[in-house]
């Protein structure tokens, strides 16, 4: 190579190689421009190789000027790959950054479910009265559910059409919680004072009025000279806290097996106080059905029905929620829909 030719390549070479080095957008860009500039077939390498056989008196000068643009071009390579590691990292850090002077995010709180704040209310207004809770199972035998309960073997409610049975024989889902009522009474003597709540199941097809699963508050009170009066006295004392001190209560004659005699019990309309409204149609709102205990259920449970006597009454949770918060669909209730559960948020 004519010495004049390698010197003028060697200065294209530092401007060139500067200027692609300079331009090199990426890491990957970097390695293939360096290739191309300080690479095995790069022009400055083969000047390289062209040395050995130059004159003597130029050999050493060029070898000089050669290696300075070797070492000036791998600077520059290693200061680009510097910029842009360098860059990668900035971009990371800002798609990473935390503002710590945000607002932080409030999390949603929860609410209960519209049955369970009422049956919170009842059972809290009961057990003020010195009522004991009682829980039992929700798959139940007919002894418990039926016959303690004094409902013949003929009678309607016993047959497929209106309780669920499961595959084990004689074994249902309750229809009423009247059964742990019974199963008190069999573990324990009088006087009994207890309220039980609960899940209870009935053979219907769900629409607006008619569902699967119902919810109850059944109550029991069993002693010595217990009347009809105290019944009264208590539903009517019940009536006032949920409802309101004017509330006023009607009972009419009913009948269920398990009670003798049996009343369906109404309370004044908290809405309109009696007059007739949206709410009760006609001013009263039949809230319960009740009665005295049957002589014969509390002989089923080893209780001297000579005695002692009791009353007992069964709450639908259902009907007070539906009243109270103005819902027109039971299927609200079981669908689980948030839309309607969180109208609840905040009710205690
Ligand atoms: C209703 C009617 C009622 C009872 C439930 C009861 C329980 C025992 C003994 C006697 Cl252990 N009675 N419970 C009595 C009368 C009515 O429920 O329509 N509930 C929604």
């Amino acid at each position: 190579m004519d010495p004049s030719d390698a010197r003028r390549i060697l200065e294209e070479e530092r401007g060139r190689g500067r200027a692609l080095i300079g331009r090199a957008g990426s890491i990957e860009e970097l390695d293939r421009t360096k290739t191309g500039v300080l690479g095995r077939k790069a022009p400055v390498s083969e000047v390289q190789r062209s040395i050995g056989s130059l004159p003597e008196n130029e050999r050493r000068e060029l070898g000089r000027l050669t290696n300075e643009v070797l070492a000036e071009l791998r600077a520059e390579v290693e200061n680009r790959r510097a910029e842009l590691e360098g860059g990668a990292d900035a971009e990371l850090l800002s798609a990473d950054a935390v503002d710590v002077t945000l607002p932080g995010r409030r999390p949603r709180p929860g609410s209960f479910h519209p049955l369970t704040l009422v049956e919170d209310r009842m059972v809290d207004v009961f057990t003020r009265m010195g009522y004991r809770v009682a829980e039992g199972p929700e798959i139940e035998d007919e002894w418990h559910n039926f016959e303690a309960l004094n409902i013949p073997l003929d009678h309607p409610a016993r047959t497929m059409k209106d309780s669920l049975y499961v595959d084990v024989p004689g074994m249902l889902l309750r229809t009423e919680t009247s059964a742990v009522q019974i199963r008190t009474m069999e573990s324990q003597g009088p006087p009994v004072y207890v309220v039980a709540p609960g899940r209870t199941y009935r053979h219907d097809t769900p629409d607006a009025t008619h569902g699967t699963v119902f919810h109850q508050v059944e109550g029991l009170a069993v002693d010595e000279g217990i009347s009809f009066a105290d019944l009264r006295g208590t539903l009517e004392a019940f009536a006032r806290e949920l409802f309101g001190t004017n509330t006023r209560v009607r009972m009419t004659p009913d009948y269920f097996p398990f009670v003798e005699p049996g009343c369906q019990v109404a309370v004044s309309c908290f809405v309109c106080d009696g007059a007739g409204c949206r709410v009760c149609g006609n001013g009263w709102i039949e809230l319960l059905g009740a009665g005295m205990v049957h002589p014969k259920v509390l002989e089923n449970c080893g209780y001297d029905s000579e005695r002692y006597t009791g009353f007992a009454f069964g709450i639908g949770i259902e009907r007070v929620a539906m009243v109270r918060y103005g819902v027109n669909d039971l299927r609200l209730f079981v669908e689980g829909d948030v839309r309607f559960l969180e109208q609840f948020e905040g009710v205690a």
